[in-house]
């Protein structure tokens, strides 16, 4: 059994600790499903050297994948990718000024050779990443794919029970 309190093999990472409303979405699924997890505030801008740092001791860490949010100029998960092997998945923060399509092209406009997982912006796109890194984990982490399974069930059951918009 995976479970939050062992070594972390899933980081979610955030440019600021504004970011905290949108990704706390990917913190909880990832509670939810048992997979141990780690939480940071990392800026590309303000805190450059903490995130070569953070990059750069991924993999021996253990982490199998980054989720990095951020909102704005949005360079956190392009320079993370830059800097380590580890899967990064990202996610655009919704900004005021923009509404978040600032956010969006610039995680998802990564030159070829630097892949970032893109996810949508918002709440969503935090909740999407975390099921998408369980399911990476899930071939390796048998407790993973059976709460990910019994997640998908319910939500289906949800959904069959309360099919009537009117009530
Ligand atoms: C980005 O700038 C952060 O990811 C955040 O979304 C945005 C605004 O940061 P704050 O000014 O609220 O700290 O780096």
């Amino acid at each position: 059994m995976v479970a939050t309190g062992d070594s972390p093999l899933v980081g979610i990472v955030m440019g600021s600790r504004s970011d905290w409303e949108t990704m706390q979405h990917a913190v909880a699924r990832l509670e939810q499903l048992g997979v141990a997890h780690e939480v940071r505030v990392v800026s590309a801008h303000r805190t450059p050297d903490a995130l070569f740092d953070y990059a750069a001791t991924a993999q021996a860490r253990g982490l199998r994948a980054i989720i990095a949010g951020a909102g704005g100029a949005a360079h956190l998960p392009g320079m993370l990718a830059a800097k380590t092997m580890v899967p990064v998945l990202g996610v655009p923060v919704q900004s005021k000024a923009l509404n978040g399509m600032d956010s969006l092209l610039s995680i998802v406009q990564m030159p070829a050779g630097i892949p970032v997982a893109t996810f949508a912006i918002g709440n969503a796109g935090a909740a999407n990443a975390a099921l998408f890194a369980a399911a990476m984990l899930a071939a390796e982490h048998p407790s993973v794919a059976s709460a990910l399974a019994r997640f998908r069930e319910q939500q289906t059951d949800e959904v069959a029970s309360n099919d009537d918009p009117r009530k």
